[in-house]
């Protein structure tokens, strides 16, 4: 066979059963062995950032990893976005790029990026786990085990392997052995300090323990642990919050649930976490982020961080922390259970009389604006509707800009990976790609999207990579003729020239419809609900243009209060 042959029956071995792509001359030989294969479905994208972005989607739908193939040069340098959200977001992406001859770099050959001239391999250096270029075809068994394994080892990432035309003709006679998954994902958990994590937990020395909440992040979801971190909540009554990457890690309808904590969070979550410090905080994945800290305002009494990062528990857990896979630590607490029962069974009437207290006020900013009439519509109603429309599993992505704040406030999600969303870098129009990665990865679920006009501009045009390939993603555009975000914060400032952030008012309906998609125009609450109906019913994908108003404040203001008591040196 092929190097070719051998690298798609590598994926196939792997599981992954979607390559997403731009052809090209630097990938020509992929275009036949493609053909002479069927357990990878190509799927072809209209800009390679779209496709990267879709095979991100892919893997964090998946659990497995997306794979994405392109040409060198401006192909490459077109997926640079996408490497670093993947990087940033934890998301394992498997970048194939083509390359010129060996023999020819460096002579002046059309789009030549090797070592000679660009440097493929370097420009994704610092974004990936792994950048390489393979050399010939016998290469490929060894560098592709390496790679795979440093892609898939948590904390996972993008890596990148160049592939000159040499390596994709060349002969090779030995199959891709599949990772070894235990090798990938050990199952890491420092006992030393797991053990002493445990005279904090029960408040040895007599300190109290009555106010023991969960702050759960993307660790819980890269464990698979979220039947784990439930049964651990449930048998002491310890109330979960979770960052807003997190989302759906723990179901926001549990009565334990507080919902998310920092951007875009609730009410529940800021009295319990930040309002009275709690007696102690167990922060399971979560690197503690700007967002997820409410800027580093999070000071509860005592603290117990999981991580497999051991620089996030020095930076951010005075007391140490545990190193450690979030999943084995939620098992060693449930093991170690009946040593803990006694202690946190005592305070459990007045944890539960605490949680009473929590939620007992409002859990969300503006409930009201989730039932307006407004025309424009307000964005809470829109999310308020759609979350009616779309069965209790669908997935939904989330975009950048102000529909996120109203979309992580007023949607609720109740099971990992439903919930899906690029919280870190946060480049506009991801969610529109990654969701056809999504819907390739799971074509028995519903898939949503919410995103702005903005996002369109930058990425709506892989709307038509949904339609083309069948996908029936529901596309809704909270349309409010603006950068909105930006607006808001630029118009909180005082008078501003209007059109820096204005954006025309665009029909993304009959843009939908160009493209292969149905398209609807909602301009009255009224219409939203059928519309949705429609879309959700329809055998391919639509693009809803929800006309929306701008001068909604988002709902952030917990957030913003808490960015403003900030002080560098607390
Ligand atoms: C690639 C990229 N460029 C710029 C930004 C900065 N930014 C964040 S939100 C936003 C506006 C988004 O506009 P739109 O998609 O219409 O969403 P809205 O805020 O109106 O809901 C901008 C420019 C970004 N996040 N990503
Ligand atoms: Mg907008």
């Amino acid at each position: 066979m092929k190097g070719t042959d051998f690298i798609l029956g590598a994926l196939a071995a792997e599981g992954v059963d979607h390559l997403f792509l731009v052809p090209g001359g630097l990938v020509d030989p992929f275009l036949p062995a493609i053909g002479r294969q069927s357990a990878i479905r190509p799927i072809v994208a209209a800009q390679e950032g779209g496709a990267a972005y879709m095979a991100d989607g892919y893997a964090r739908a998946s659990g497995r990893f997306g794979a994405v193939l392109c040409i060198g040069g401006p192909g490459l340098t077109n997926t640079v976005t996408a490497v670093a959200t993947a990087r940033t977001d934890g998301s394992p992406l498997l970048v194939l790029s083509g390359e010129v001859a060996t023999e020819l770099e460096g002579m002046g050959f059309f789009q030549d990026a090797s070592q000679e001239t660009l440097d493929d391999v370097g420009i994704l250096k610092p974004l990936t786990l792994h950048s390489t270029s393979v050399d010939a075809a016998a290469n490929l068994p060894h560098v592709f085990q390496k790679a795979l394994l440093r892609m898939l080892a948590r904390p996972r990432g993008p890596v990148h392997l160049s592939l000159p035309r040499g390596t994709q003709l060349g002969d090779i006679d030995v199959a891709h052995r599949a990772v070894d998954r235990s090798l990938a994902s050990p199952v890491v958990l420092a006992r030393a300090d797991a053990e002493a994590s445990l005279s904090r937990l029960l408040g040895e020395g007599g300190a109290q323990r009555t106010r023991v909440a969960i702050l759960a992040g993307a660790g819980v979801e890269h464990a698979n642990a979220s039947g784990l971190l439930r049964e651990v909540a449930e048998r002491w009554k310890i109330p979960v919050a979770t960052t807003l990457r997190a989302k759906g890690v723990f179901p926001e309808d549990h009565p334990l649930s507080l919902g998310v904590f920092g951007y875009a969070g609730t009410h529940h979550a800021r009295r319990a976490l930040l309002d009275e410090p709690p007696d102690l905080l167990l922060v399971l994945g979560s690197g503690l982020n700007e967002r997820d800290s409410m800027q580093w305002t999070l000071h509860p009494r005592s603290m117990i961080a999981v991580d497999l990062d051991p620089a996030v528990l020095g930076v951010h857990d005075p007391d140490g922390g545990v190193v450690g896979d979030c999943g084995a630590y939620l098992a060693f607490l449930l093991e170690a259970g009946p040593r803990i029962d006694a202690a946190m069974g005592r305070t459990l009437p007045d944890r539960a009389a605490w949680l009473e207290g929590v939620r007992a006020i409002p859990r969300l900013q503006a409930p009201g604006d989730t039932a307006s009439d407004r025309v424009p519509l307000h964005p809470a109603r829109v999310v308020a509707e759609l979350r009616r429309a779309l069965p209790r599993d669908a997935i939904l992505l989330v975009d950048s800009g102000a529909h996120r704040a109203f979309t992580g406030h007023y949607w609720s999600a109740y099971e990992p990976r439903t919930y899906v969303s690029a919280t870190n870098l946060g480049p506009m129009g991801w969610a529109i790609p990654a969701a056809v990665g999504v819907q390739c990865a799971r074509p028995d679920r519903k898939v949503a999207v919410v995103t702005g006009d903005g996002c369109m501009h930058m990425h709506g045009i892989e709307v038509a990579t949904a339609a083309r390939y069948g996908l029936p993603i529901v596309f809704v555009v909270l349309d409010n003729s603006a950068l909105g975000n930006v607006w808001l914060r630029a118009h909180a400032e005082g008078p501003v020239p209007d059109a820096l952030t204005r954006l025309p008012d665009l029909d993304w309906a009959g843009f939908g419809r160009s493209l292969g998609c149905a398209g609807e125009t909602v301009r009255r609450p009224g219409e939203l609900a059928p519309a949705f109906a429609r879309a959700l019913a329809a055998a391919g994908p639509t693009v809803i243009d929800v006309k929306v108003e701008v001068a909604c404040p988002t709902p952030v203001a917990d957030w913003s209060a808490a960015v403003a008591s900030w002080s560098y040196h607390e």
